[in-house]
């Protein structure tokens, strides 16, 4: 009996938060507590959208439509979700400050959508007003002689209650002028009071439609407008491009069967015209003491009032015109900033887990809610662990609070182990976009402990200023967290000998991998050891434990606990002797992995033995890994990329070291590129090579932004760290710099996008987009803010 009680508790430990007093309370992000960000752009995964840091919070959204599509055999596209197959030409935040107002713009194939949205968070008591604007125009780049035709279309205002988090009370119901036009919805939520939202637009050539209907799950919004769509008469209005005097119209009122109108959860407002168009949304708290609406002129006024003071505070803060920037390169900044901004999602459910005691039983996490940037709108819209430690170098940069509040969230995440799931797939929508087989999170994986690099700069700020109280009061609270974050790395990472790591989850049974992936690493299919085993030891991650154990003593002796046992790690890991003993090569002259290894692997396609008369399959088998050769224990050094540069990378090598030296000169020679550095030498063995059939490389020579700004960033200390290779440092930082800062400037004038990864031959952008995650660290880069 007591070991089945104890089994059932070992399987539960996975979902156990840490009971420790909590970084975030329940209510600090409600609008009684923090006005300031109660409302905003939270939902990055769309278009354009508002909610409220609250979970289950009701969502205001856009989505748009051409009424005829241009070839028919193109189905109908309603664009909502940011989604790479749409198209658009670009997309993204113009200008963002984090708090009170963005500005974004949207082209697609014949016009433009500007959207912007400007806050008034202190009027009333329940987070206060906002207003949207919505201009949709010809896209102004178009030449003169290729003039678009006017192009009816549609865009959809809507408002939605989250099915998931229904209270007793909340509701919205419908006000209509005329039949159709749906100009205002009411609504009631716990959380918002008793609000309204008014949907105006001041063009008069439009048609109006409404639906009013029932939602069972927020990520089905856009499937419910394209079911609900209805070919109507335009009633002598003209239409463009289709037939002549149809267009697609909502319906009005569609319940579902048995459910009263007052169950509505899901109001949207239609608007048919012939561009331009331009539409004003206000919310409106009706508990407010508000003199006037933030209307027409009156709103123009107060946006141009916050953009000027963003332009302040970006000139403040990063200095650009002093750098010898010129205007296009510093407009290109702001957008890039404003993208990470605007980025910033407001997310709430539960992490589907797993552990070796669970025995892989898909748990439920507990329901948190989680502040955090996003890699990319359009692929990836949700939190993963080590972008995010990357994305707050910038966002501190611009607004430390916003950095204390994000990681203040994810540390709330720690269960009892000591472990934060890597990515974190929260609500409806953004498990909606994951394929059944990603969402399971293993409490045995980790992901690198990047959180610690803008904490070493919360830790300086709070050094160097005795008079910081709230970076240091944030410390305080967050070291106990730290501490078990910190642990659970030596405990469950830990490689077979002394001051070894080993990052686990890589499967050494997968036949159809050339090589086992490490995606705990965040290096994914960067190559390893061929054969995974326990013997293995990661120099990427025994770096990251360096700066990590540093960072933790610091804290130590910053709250006068005995800083002794991370310090003496620290101390062990900053060994350069012990580092070379471990994982330095004399015959390639590198640092590198330490696992059993053979560079003799293919992927070839099963040979299909036919019995006589048999036909052959119509597919044929998926190509599996062959070894050819005996592996045996080494270190993999056999190839050069990123994982070889890391102790230049973390800065663990002494300044005066002649391995300092030998990596930023093979650094030049084998990774160097005009536009960044590669992930993998050309000559590498896996170099541009499938991982699997239906793998492409990834990590195996393209470039990519977070590993280019630990390299800048290092180059420019070891340019002011005396030591005989100050000026080796200081050419190498100079000349890498200008190469990645040219180059994702001129891919995003070209492209319309900031890009996940950029090819190492043409330096064009690759990969998902916009991807303005780590690689808007290029504006840290253009400030040299490291
Ligand atoms: C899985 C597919 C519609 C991969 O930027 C996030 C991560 C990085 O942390 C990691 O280092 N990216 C990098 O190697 C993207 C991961 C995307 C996972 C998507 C589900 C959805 O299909």
């Amino acid at each position: 009996g007591v070991y089945f009680l104890y089994q059932a508790l070992q399987r539960d430990l996975v979902r156990a938060p840490l009971r420790i007093q909590k970084m975030v309370e329940p209510n600090a992000t409600l609008a009684s507590v923090d006005p300031a960000r109660f409302w905003g752009s939270y939902r990055p995964g769309v278009y354009f959208g508002m909610k409220t840091r609250s979970p289950y919070s009701p969502v205001m959204g856009m989505m748009w439509m051409n009424q005829f599509q241009t070839s028919p055999d193109r189905p109908l596209s309603i664009r909502h979700w940011c989604s790479q197959s749409d198209g658009l030409a670009r997309y993204g935040w113009l200008a963002h400050d984090g708090f009170n107002f963005g500005i974004h713009e949207a082209v697609d194939s014949h016009y433009s959508i500007m959207s912007d949205f400007v806050k008034r968070p202190t009027v009333g008591k329940h987070g206060g007003d906002w207003t949207a604007r919505i201009k949709v125009s010809h896209e102004a780049s178009r030449k003169p002689s290729d003039p678009a035709p006017p192009v009816l279309m549609s865009v959809l205002v809507y408002m939605a209650l989250d099915p998931e988090g229904r209270v007793l009370g909340e509701k919205l119901s419908p006000l209509l002028t005329g039949k159709d036009r749906l100009k205002r919805i009411r609504g009631y939520s716990p959380h918002l009071g008793n609000f309204h939202l008014s949907i105006d637009s001041a063009t008069d050539s439009v048609t109006y439609n409404h639906l009013v209907t029932y939602a069972s799950s927020l990520d089905q919004l856009h499937d419910i407008v394209q079911r609900a769509l209805q070919t109507r008469s335009l009633g002598g209005k003209a239409s463009r491009g289709g037939e002549e005097g149809f267009y697609l119209a909502l319906p009005g009122v569609k319940m579902p069967s048995g459910m009263p109108q007052t169950a509505a959860n899901f109001l949207v407002s239609q608007i048919t015209f012939t561009t331009p168009l331009e539409v004003e949304i206000r919310y409106e708290s009706e508990d407010s003491g508000r003199a006037e609406s933030l209307t027409g002129a009156a709103y123009e006024q107060e946006l141009v009032r916050h953009v000027n003071e963003f332009n302040k505070k970006f000139n403040n803060k990063f200095s650009l015109s002093k750098k010898d920037y010129n205007d296009d390169y510093i407009k290109f900044a702001k957008a890039t900033l404003s993208n990470m901004l605007g980025g910033i999602g407001y997310f709430y459910g539960q992490s589907l887990v797993t552990s070796v005691e669970a025995e892989g039983e898909k748990l439920p996490y507990w329901a948190a809610p989680l502040y955090t940037g996003v890699p990319s709108r359009s692929f990836f819209p949700r939190g993963f662990l080590w972008d995010e430690g990357f994305h707050n170098l910038l966002i501190g940069t611009w607004d430390r609070r916003l950095t204390l509040d994000i990681v203040g969230h994810w540390f709330d995440l720690v269960n009892v182990e000591g472990w934060i799931p890597r990515e974190q797939i929260l609500g409806a929508e953004a498990r909606a976009r994951v394929p059944e087989e990603f969402i399971l999170q293993h409490s045995k994986n980790a992901n690198p402990p990047t959180f610690f690099l803008p904490l070493k700069k919360i830790v300086d700020d709070v050094r160097a200023n005795p008079m910081d109280k709230e970076g240091l009061e944030f410390l305080r609270k967050l070291f106990p967290r730290l501490k078990y974050w910190y642990s659970y790395y030596e405990n469950t990472q830990s490689g077979k000998l002394n001051s070894t790591y080993r990052w686990r989850g890589r499967n050494a049974t997968n036949i159809y991998e050339l090589n086992p992936k490490t995606l705990t690493s965040g290096l994914d299919d960067y190559p390893r050891a061929s054969h995974p085993t326990d013997d293995e030891r990661h120099v990427d991650l025994r770096c990251w434990m360096a700066l990590s154990s540093g960072v933790m003593a610091d804290l130590a002796k910053i709250f006068n606990v005995s800083s002794h046992s991370y310090a003496t790690t620290h101390a062990t890991l900053m060994d350069n002797e012990r580092l070379n003993e471990l994982h330095w090569s004399e015959r390639t002259r590198r640092y590198a992995d330490f696992g059993l290894h053979t560079d003799a692997v293919r992927l070839e396609r099963p040979e299909v033995r036919l019995a006589p008369g048999q036909r052959p399959p119509s597919n044929p088998p998926q190509k599996i890994r062959v070894v050819r050769g005996e592996p045996s224990p080494q270190l993999i050094d056999n190839s050069y990329g990123y994982v070889n540069l890391f102790p230049l990378l973390l800065r663990i090598l002494d300044p005066d070291s002649p391995h300092l030296e030998q990596t930023i000169q093979d650094m030049r020679a084998l990774l160097w590129t005009r536009f960044g550095l590669r992930s993998l030498e050309k000559k590498a063995p896996m170099y541009g090579k499938h991982n699997t059939e239906h793998d492409p490389a990834y990590w195996r020579g393209a470039i990519w932004i977070n590993m280019n700004y630990l390299a800048v960033s290092a180059l420019k200390h070891y340019s002011t760290e005396a030591g005989p290779y100050k000026d080796l440092a200081a050419a190498a930082y100079k000349e890498l710099r200008q190469n990645l800062v040219r180059n994702i400037y001129d891919q995003y004038v070209t492209t319309g996008y900031v890009w996940e990864q950029y090819d190492d031959e043409s330096g064009r952008g690759k990969g998902s987009h916009p991807f303005t995650g780590w690689s808007a660290l290029v504006v840290s880069i253009m400030a040299e803010q490291y």
